[in-house]
């Protein structure tokens, strides 16, 4: 018998809403994943509300939740997922947490959201850039960029489709076999433009997916696009296509449920951001069985 997938998510908790681990334990778990969650931050909301009270964990206790797994022989996992990652020290330990994972199981598939800002803005620190760059996406199997976070990597600005691809090419030359821009600019009024692109064994796969906008601003849906990407070229054996598709599938869902039920609710056009986290438990059966409509691009 196949053996049980088991992810390592090192991402944040928040105790209310769906951000971080919360956005990414639940869709892992209903796809079959056994979920073993590293909580960086344990923040009592996400701090898009402007404020919030919690704590943040430090490499130092990163390292000795691991050394707790490694002791008792419970470090043996399939896949590793990060995101958000606030400090330069805490980065740093994640390449090494990647090689002692790795020594364990050298197929240990590396997925990695560089999150470090949206829409022309950084919202950590300066140096994590050289450590994505240098450190981490060399170890990453699979990345997962934004716009803004591919142009950072490059230090090249992306204005075209064309810009998109070499961006791209970039990141397999790092090393990475599979580079999905989660999301550009360079669709159209209607659409978001996603990029996809996957390199393993002798096959080669380019693809674009329009994904129709929501008219809202969502928080922790990167976290669910690379929770999903990862769940889903494991179930394909690595086919991209399929992958993208079931993945913008369930955001699709996911996100106008969420809209529906906050609109539904709200005194006022914009609803506030608690009216506006994820519908994810109620969106169980667009996690388990997405409906694909829309067809990615063969470039
Ligand atoms: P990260 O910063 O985590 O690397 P990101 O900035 O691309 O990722 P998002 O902008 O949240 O993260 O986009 C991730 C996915 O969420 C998109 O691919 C899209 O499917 C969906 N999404 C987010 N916002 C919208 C929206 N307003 N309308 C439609 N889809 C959206
Ligand atoms: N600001 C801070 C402090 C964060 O922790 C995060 C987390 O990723 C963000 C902004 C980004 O949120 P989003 O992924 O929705 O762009
Ligand atoms: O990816 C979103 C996210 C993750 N973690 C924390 C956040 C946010 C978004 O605001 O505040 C702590």
């Amino acid at each position: 018998a196949e053996k049980r997938q088991r992810v390592l998510s090192i991402q944040s908790h928040v105790v209310s809403g769906y951000v971080g681990n919360k956005s990414a334990t639940f869709p892992l778990q209903v796809l079959g994943f056994e979920v073993d969650a590293i909580n960086s931050v344990q923040f009592s909301n996400h701090t898009g509300y402007g404020y919030w009270k919690g704590q943040v964990l430090d490499e130092r206790e990163l390292e000795g939740l691991v050394d707790g797994l490694h002791h008792n022989g419970l470090d043996y996992y399939t896949h590793l997922l990060t995101g958000y990652i606030g400090s330069a020290g805490f980065l740093k330990y994640i390449a090494h947490v990647v090689k002692q994972l790795r020594e364990v199981n050298p197929d240990l598939v590396y997925v990695c959201d560089p999150v470090m800002g949206d829409n022309g803005k950084m919202y950590v620190p300066e140096e994590l850039l050289e450590i994505y760059q240098d450190t981490i996406l060399p170890l990453a199997d699979i990345i997962t960029p934004n716009q803004f976070e591919a142009e950072l990597l490059t230090g090249k600005q992306i204005k075209s489709v064309d810009d998109a691809w070499q961006a791209v090419e970039h990141f397999h030359k790092k090393g990475c076999h599979t580079v999905v821009l989660s999301s550009t600019d360079l669709g159209n009024d209607e659409n978001l433009l996603a990029l996809a692109s996957s390199r393993t064994g002798d096959r080669k796969t380019e693809l674009t997916i329009h994904i129709p906008k929501l008219p809202g601003i969502f928080t922790g849906t990167g976290d669910l696009f690379a929770a999903l990407l990862l769940a889903w070229m494991w179930r394909t054996n690595n086919q991209l296509k399929p992958s993208l598709e079931k993945v913008i599938a369930t955001l699709q869902a996911v996100l106008k449920r969420t809209l529906h039920f906050a609109t539904e609710r709200s005194k006022s056009a914009k609803p506030g951001f608690a009216l506006m986290e994820l519908q994810l438990i109620p969106s169980k059966a667009d996690i388990e069985n997405p409906e694909t409509i829309i067809e990615a691009e063969v470039r």
